[in-house]
């Protein structure tokens, strides 16, 4: 009898042990986002968290903390960085402030799913690792040019006299073409669209619906240039703190995220059409202006790279030109 209850509080014991051991194995990610919760990104973003929480029980959860009211757009970065959070959603261009290399990114010219084959993803964590304490997870948007748009008509590129909104992805570029630049966090467009303090600004083909900028928008210029990079990255200490199977759950998720990207060519279409019907006119220059301003944003975009980071931009560049 006595033996029984010995038996039973120490079945009780180890339970209880490998209960507390199992909770100590899981661990919850902090996440915030530098792009507004509303928007197109994050949408995308909630049911893959819902995802990999469901599926990650007692492995690995993550925590949405919010968008830029969590913590303001253009200190994302920093926060990962120095860990205040573990992971964010953002774009390099918001955390050029922890290194310039970070707005490389919108150069590439091949497929996330290549430049994890070619070395470019492996060269990315590098610089990501030495220079800003991150581990770049997860490039979630592909295929997505950024466009100017105006509401002056212009009819060559050229933007003498326009003042445009900016982030670092646009400066040299519009600067090259004359324009005076001005840079805001996505958040402050709308108001400074309606209080005429720019005449247009730049944003990928899809997403302007997100923040009612149709409202104040009249033209599009057409071709767009650079691919917008949004990615999940990560503080790195945190990155390295996860366990094997945390990382290999992690990396599993990771992965589909990115294989989802195959939505981004369809989301072109079907934002182009949008904005036409909401009386978005597309300027749009001949084959041969078109091709010269594409070249153009390449050109001012990798010369800028090698004068801020030359040893990187030279390391990057072969790695990101198309076949
Ligand atoms: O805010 C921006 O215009 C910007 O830099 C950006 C980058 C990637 C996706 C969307 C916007």
């Amino acid at each position: 009898m006595k033996r029984r209850i010995v038996c039973k509080a120490a079945a009780l014991l180890l339970a209880t042990g490998f209960a507390a051991g199992a909770a100590a194995q899981e661990a919850t990610l902090r996440l915030v986002s530098a792009f507004a919760e509303n928007g197109i990104y994050v949408q995308r973003l909630q049911p893959w968290i819902q995802k990999f929480n469901a599926e990650g029980k007692g492995v690995l959860q993550i925590n949405f903390i919010g968008g830029p009211k969590a913590i303001p757009t253009f200190e994302v970065g920093n926060a990962v960085k120095t860990g205040v959070v573990d992971m964010a959603l953002s774009t390099g261009a918001f955390y050029t402030n922890v290194m310039p290399e970070a707005d490389f990114l919108k150069l590439t010219q091949v497929p996330i799913a290549e430049q994890r084959k070619n070395g470019a993803f492996d060269a990315i964590n590098k610089v990501w690792n030495d220079k800003a304490n991150m581990q770049y997870l997860a490039r979630m948007v592909e295929n997505q040019p950024f466009h100017l748009y105006t509401n002056k008509k212009i009819d060559k590129p050229d933007l003498t006299g326009l003042k445009i909104r900016i982030t670092p992805v646009y400066r040299e570029f519009f600067q090259a073409l004359n324009a005076n630049v001005v840079t805001t966090a996505p958040g402050e467009v709308y108001t400074a669209l309606e209080r005429g303090v720019v005449d247009g600004y730049g944003w990928p083909i899809g997403g302007i619906f997100d923040l009612n900028w149709q409202e104040k928008t009249k033209y599009r210029v057409d071709p767009g240039f650079y691919d917008a990079e949004v990615s999940l990255i990560m503080n790195l200490p945190a990155y390295r703190k996860l366990s094997q199977p945390q990382r290999d759950y992690l990396q599993k998720q990771l992965l589909a995220l990115e294989a989802q990207n195959t939505f981004w060519a369809q989301y072109t279409a079907e934002e182009t059409a949008r904005q036409q019907k909401a009386g978005i006119q597309a300027l749009k220059f001949d084959a041969a202006t078109a091709k010269a301003f594409v070249d153009k944003a390449y050109e001012v975009g990798w010369s800028n790279a090698q004068k801020q980071s030359p040893e990187i931009a030279a390391r990057f560049k072969p790695l990101f030109a198309p076949k």
